[in-house]
């Protein structure tokens, strides 16, 4: 024992920072692991239990409804159908920061440290009791959870405070390392092993992606009647044979996805029901069984997205199964006054559709089928509204649960609110598929093909055009209905070798011309002629 001290201070010199950033990741890990406890065990029993929400969705949820319209547009735009799980992300390590945070506090304000873990798991219990739709389920996983994740956190502080204690210990005693460790390896373990659960809670959870059962056992169980008035046949000549074109019916798997809900509602027929009411003679709640036996139609009908981008693919269609809206209003007998649908969803979401367009004879359907299947959860099931004509954010109101009859100068849907507009009629548009964009084709004649739609009016004529060329029209495919998209195609022969561009219009029924006008998806869609460019070789 000559001289320790100077021996240890170089040596706890050399090992500072090292030794630092240990201890700060050591004590973020008391802040994340609770965390980690009480968002995964929240959601493995949201599962179990039949909840319909959790915490770290029904956070994100939140974040959707409160995030500026414009930055939910542009992440529809620019991440598509990634726009859910990039948030998703996002909320894990967001969360996780601030779970860090928490445990960096701990170490010198344990109290304020226990006071904040608790008021971020109280936020994210009001935040699901605060999601439409949140049942006792629900917010009882919930709360379980944040019970596990507060007993998690009083579990690791304490062993942490051991472990200090008895480096303290150690430290005065000069014999470092000895003491502690029994006391270390104990906290790594609990703390590893907690993670581990939570982790694995959030497998077994279900926030992703995963649907529940409730939703998927019920679609089985329901009996579906036929139409009264079947779909007439689609002719083979409506599809266009060239190869990478779209078919003309979108499978469901393929068609595209918009909506505000991480994931799907889980609603189970029996418990959904319909409430017409507002401004009308007769207000009534249609259940499923009803609705199943009202006399059905199937139509296959085009719906269209107003974040569409020219040449996007957030259009399809489907043979659609359903009431006419028509009809049920008749039954409602809708006021003079009326003049406007105020469609709503369990999961919060409105849409304002013009009174006109439900009844004026087009075929708005109250629609619980999609080709021929059980609607998808994550299309609307058990029941949607689909109406020609309109975009999807006026019309389209996916599980839907209540129709309100009222007026535009009192009530307004979700994206109206948020700067879009206030009727959303469809535009024409038109785009080409193939060539796909940057191709390579051999030189001589190209041929190109794509869809284009007006819904209402019908496409009459599509035209195309190879570089600064005259606008040649386009072979059309016969048309289902106005409110089908058609396809075309348009052979150019004797194209020369190099780089060219292929641009496309539609000319709808009514002869108007697609506007080459390009503008932004705020209020009314995106417009533009679509261009791409090919390589001939
Ligand atoms: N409940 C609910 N319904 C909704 C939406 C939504 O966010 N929530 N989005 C609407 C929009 S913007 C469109 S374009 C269509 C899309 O329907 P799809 O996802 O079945 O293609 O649903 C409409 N119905
Ligand atoms: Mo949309």
């Amino acid at each position: 024992m000559s001289s320790p001290a100077p021996a240890r201070q170089s040596r706890d010199h050399a090992t500072t920072l090292g030794a630092r950033a240990r201890r700060a990741a050591g004590a973020a890990a008391l802040g994340i692991v609770p965390t980690v406890v009480f968002l995964g065990t929240a959601d493995a029993l949201a599962r179990l239990m039949g909840a319909s929400t959790a915490p770290l969705l029904a956070l994100s949820q939140t974040i959707i409804a409160l995030t500026p319209p414009a930055a939910v547009a542009f992440a529809i735009e620019h991440l598509g159908t990634a726009d859910k799980p990039v948030l998703l992300l996002s909320v894990v390590l967001g969360g996780l920061v601030v779970a860090a945070g928490i445990g960096l506090l701990a170490r010198r304000r344990p109290r304020t440290a226990a006071a904040a873990f608790t008021a971020l798991e109280a936020g994210l219990v009001c935040a699901v009791a605060a999601r439409p739709g949140s049942r006792a389920p629900d917010l009882g996983a919930a709360l379980l959870g944040a019970v596990l994740g507060f007993a998690a956190f009083v579990l690791v502080a304490a062993l942490a405070r051991r472990v200090r204690r008895g480096n303290r210990r150690a430290h005065r005693g000069r014999n470092e390392g000895q003491a502690s460790d029994p006391g270390r390896r104990a906290l790594l373990a609990t703390a590893g092993a907690l993670a581990a659960v939570g982790a694995l809670g959030l497998a077994v959870g279900r926030s992703i992606t995963v649907v529940g059962g409730a939703a998927i056992g019920a679609a089985a169980r329901l009996v579906l009647p036929h139409p009264v008035s079947p779909m007439p046949a689609v002719p083979a000549s409506a599809q266009i044979a060239v190869d990478g074109a779209v078919p003309f019916i979108t499978p469901a798997a393929d068609f595209y996805r918009i909506d505000t809900a991480l994931t799907p509602p889980d609603i189970a027929p029996e418990q959904w029901s319909l409430r017409v009411h507002g401004l009308v003679e007769e207000e009534f709640t249609l259940s499923m069984d009803e609705l199943l036996s009202l006399p059905l139609v199937e139509r296959a009908l085009t719906m269209t997205c107003v974040s569409n981008p020219v040449g996007g693919e957030l259009v399809g269609t489907a043979a659609w199964l359903g009431y006419p809206l028509r009809s049920l209003l008749a039954r409602a007998r809708p006021q003079p006054e009326a003049d406007m649908v105020l469609s709503g969803s369990i999961d919060g979401f409105t849409a304002g559709t013009p009174l006109e367009a439900m009844r004026d004879g087009r075929d708005a359907l109250l629609a619980i089928r999609m080709n021929g299947e059980q609607l998808r959860p994550e299309h609307g099931f058990p029941a949607r509204l689909i109406v020609p004509g309109l975009y999807g954010f006026v019309s389209a109101t996916k599980w839907v649960t209540n129709l309100e009859v009222t007026r535009f100068d009192r009530a307004q849907g979700y994206w109206t609110k948020r700067g879009w507009d206030e009727r959303g009629p469809i535009l024409a548009a038109s785009r080409i598929e193939v060539p796909g964009p940057l191709a390579q084709v051999p030189a001589g004649t190209v041929v190109a093909a794509g869809t284009a739609w007006a819904q209402r009016a019908g496409v009459r004529a599509v035209q195309v055009r190879l570089d600064d060329g005259d606008w040649r029209s386009a072979h059309l495919a016969t048309a289902v209905s106005q409110d089908t998209w058609r396809q075309w195609r348009c052979e150019f022969p004797a194209v020369q070798p190099g780089l060219h561009a292929l641009t496309v219009r539609a000319i709808d029924g009514r002869g108007r011309v697609q506007t080459a006008e390009r503008r932004d998806s705020i209020p009314n869609t995106a417009t533009g002629h679509h261009r791409i460019q090919f390589t001939a070789q």
